[in-house]
């Protein structure tokens, strides 16, 4: 994206293609009155048009001729979006006349935005900062009700106070740091490398672990979580995504092999989306397609970030379940007993036993028992444990993940060098590491193809 004149005019239709009650075009920038002007005739015959208030009237083109008969505000800079000129034209949304309008709209001298343009104009203009303008994208993108809400609240500038409250920390320790350098002799006296330290620990290091372990909430909150059923035939897998999607879903039968593609289904728990995956059931065989379903299945389970490992109770633990158990335990895992109403107290324990020290569900998927608890189950192993969801203020993305990454590890040299004395002037080299990370987040210092990567995720007139 070209770096935008602070002369030029752009226009876009703001709203999506297709047909609505309402079609929005929007223009930026200095010449936005006058080509208002130029096209827009007022019912009344109003000559001057006040800042935020809509007008009635018709909008027509060169010739004269009345293409359709709109609503147009004009807001004056900068109380608006992009802190420019701002005029917005409400005509009927048909793509035909919108697409009209913005023909003239041109053709009276405004340029086509590019994709993001208005966010971008709005945060080169210090209206917003970066996290401001990734919660927009955010909240377009959003799929579920936690992702609004989360983008929501960046987009009030949680995340951006979160950060700010640790740089103003950074720069208050640098402050001391760098007095410390222009009188050397003195270091001793003004660096009170205990105080500092403390400091750093409170306000910097454990603020910025507390971001790291949000920021992978944030990703099960925005995106969900995979959750693949695995087991060996016949333990009741299909029966169980049946039983969660209270949906006869997947075929059951007593015959082992049934299942043999993945089939992928999406629960809400608590408002968290699972993606939960019934996979074709692990053994060795020597039918062609039901091995093509095994490897696939294999790979799902590779993949998930929470396997529940299906045991047959009335059967009791095989040599098949010990080796799948084996072969999941890197991974997140839940051992769910079930067809626990073909087995007794003392079967039960004995099992839970086997597979100590993971943590084991009883269920009975035929008769939808024990689900509520396998549910609670799966929300306690997908999100962190210390915080509660519905009060999650912030979740930084994957790009302030990195970041916080690096600000992180330059803490932590920064931390072993205040404690092995080292001199002021490297302290401040890794404080100021540490510190044009996080000026990265906001967007001071952020390098120019990093924004125009995040503003070509928009789309045309945001
Ligand atoms: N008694 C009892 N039977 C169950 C329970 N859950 C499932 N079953 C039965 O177990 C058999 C196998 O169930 P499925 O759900 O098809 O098992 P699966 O693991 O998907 O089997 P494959 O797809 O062949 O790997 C069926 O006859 C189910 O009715 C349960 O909780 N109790
Ligand atoms: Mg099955």
């Amino acid at each position: 994206m070209a770096v935008p004149q602070k002369t030029d005019t752009i226009a876009a239709v703001a709203t999506p293609p297709g047909i609505g009650g309402i079609g929005i075009i929007r223009i930026s920038g200095p010449d936005a009155l006058s080509i208002l002007r130029r096209l827009f005739h007022p019912h009344g015959g109003h000559t001057t048009f006040q800042s935020h208030k809509l007008y009635y009237g018709t909008l027509r083109n060169s010739s004269g001729r009345v293409l359709d008969e709109i609503l147009a505000v004009y807001m004056r800079a900068p109380a608006t979006y992009t802190r420019e000129d701002v005029v917005e034209l409400h005509s009927h949304g048909s793509w035909l006349v919108l697409q009209a309008v913005l023909a003239e709209v041109l053709a009276a001298g405004a340029r086509p935005a590019e994709a993001g343009e208005f966010t971008k104009r709005a945060f080169l203009a210090g209206r917003i900062d970066l996290t401001k303008a990734e919660a927009v994208i955010d909240l377009l993108q959003a799929k579920t009700d936690g992702g609004v809400r989360l983008a929501v609240q960046q987009l009030q500038g949680k995340l951006l106070e979160e950060i700010e409250a640790i740089r103003e920390a950074l720069i208050r320790i640098l402050a001391v740091v760098e007095v410390a350098i222009d009188f050397p002799d003195d270091d001793v006296e003004i660096l009170d490398r205990k105080q500092l330290l403390a400091q750093l620990q409170q306000q910097v290091i454990e603020p910025i672990g507390r971001l790291l372990r949000l920021a992978d909430q944030g990703r099960v909150i925005r995106e969900g979580v995979h959750v693949v059923i695995a087991g060996r035939p016949n333990v009741g897998k299909s029966s169980l995504l049946n039983g969660l999607l209270r949906e006869d879903r997947a075929l059951v039968t007593n015959i082992p092999g049934t299942t043999r593609d993945t089939i992928e289904e999406m629960i809400s728990i608590r408002g968290i989306p699972v993606h939960l995956v019934d996979t074709a059931g692990i053994r060795a065989h020597d039918d062609q397609v039901e091995e093509l379903g095994i490897e696939r299945a294999r790979r799902k389970v590779t993949e998930a970030d929470l396997v529940l490992l299906l045991v047959d109770a009335g059967e009791g633990i095989t040599e098949q379940d010990r080796a799948l158990y084996d072969s999941i335990q890197d991974q997140d895992h839940l051992v769910v007993l079930n067809k626990v109403d073909l087995a007794d107290e003392a079967q039960l324990s004995e099992l839970s036993e086997a597979f100590t020290p993971s943590a084991s569900v009883r269920i009975s998927a035929r008769r939808l028992e024990g689900l509520d608890d396998l549910q609670e189950a799966i929300y306690r192993k997908t999100t962190v444990a210390d915080e509660v969801n519905e009060q999650l203020s912030c979740a930084p993305n994957v790009r302030h993940k990195a970041i916080l990454t690096d600000a992180f590890e330059a803490c932590m040299r920064l931390h072993t060098a205040f404690e092995i004395q080292e001199a002021a002037d490297l302290l401040a080299v890794e404080l100021q590491t540490a510190l044009s990370s996080l000026s990265d987040i906001v967007g001071l210092t952020t390098p120019e193809d990093v924004l125009e990567m995040i503003f070509s995720e928009f789309c045309i007139g945001k």
